[in-house]
């Protein structure tokens, strides 16, 4: 895609009780507060026909097979790609809470062949910064408690971390995420600016998964 001057897709991504979505709020303050365009997203999108059965199925009040809820997941991104890319395109930032790397991770997690699961996330766009926040699944797990929905057990969000950390590649970016809430913010702070900076400089093309 062109060289315009786009917004940056940042993706944090971790385990249950990271801190994701109070930090991509306190990161969207934080670049709005620079003057630039930016917007909170979350994935799944809960709000979309696709996005209920998702939450269905994670309440527990819906038994689905692992493959047609791992395509449901992929397929709440695909409904929102194009809005997604508008929005990039006409200049404005999108901060999201968890995107493909969750999929593939949960669903791999649950014993799913690796490659299968990245297969559907393939031609989205692809995130220009991941943060992770990295914390181990002993400490998240007594941070508060889990919820209670599927996933939120210590078992399964230890293999949900081993699948993490086997897809981190070069645009990702470990965050200690044991420091405190302000801490965290500021390790986040510096690399998302010059990304943000990049794209919007033309220097980071859009790329696809
Ligand atoms: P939240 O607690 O963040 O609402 O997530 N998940 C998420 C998947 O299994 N596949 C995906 O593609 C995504 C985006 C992670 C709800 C749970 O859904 C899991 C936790
Ligand atoms: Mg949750």
């Amino acid at each position: 895609m062109g060289a315009e001057k786009r917004g940056a897709l940042i993706v944090l991504e971790g385990l249950d009780r990271s801190g994701k979505s109070s930090q991509c709020h306190r990161l969207v303050e934080f670049l709005k507060g620079t003057g630039l365009k930016v917007e909170a997203w979350r994935f799944p999108d809960r709000t979309t026909a696709i996005g209920s059965s998702i939450s269905a199925y994670l309440g527990g009040g819906a038994e689905l097979d692992d493959r047609a809820v791992h395509l449901l997941f992929s397929a709440n991104r695909w409904e929102k790609r194009l809005q997604m890319e508008k929005k990039l395109m006409a200049g404005t930032t999108l901060v999201v809470d968890r995107y493909s790397y969750s999929g593939v991770a949960f669903s791999a997690a649950k014993g799913l062949d690796l490659e299968w699961c990245k297969a559907p996330e393939v031609g989205l766009p692809a995130a220009d910064l991941v943060l992770y926040l990295d914390i181990s699944p002993e400490e998240a797990a007594v941070r508060g408690g889990y919820g209670d929905e599927r996933y939120e057990q210590l078992d399964f969000q230890k293999k949900v971390a081993l699948q993490y950390k086997g897809l981190q590649g070069k645009r990702w970016k470990i965050v200690d995420a044991r420091q405190s809430f302000d801490q965290v913010h500021e390790l986040m702070r510096e690399t998302c600016v010059k990304t943000v900076s990049n794209c919007l400089n033309g220097c980071h093309h859009l790329s696809r998964l």
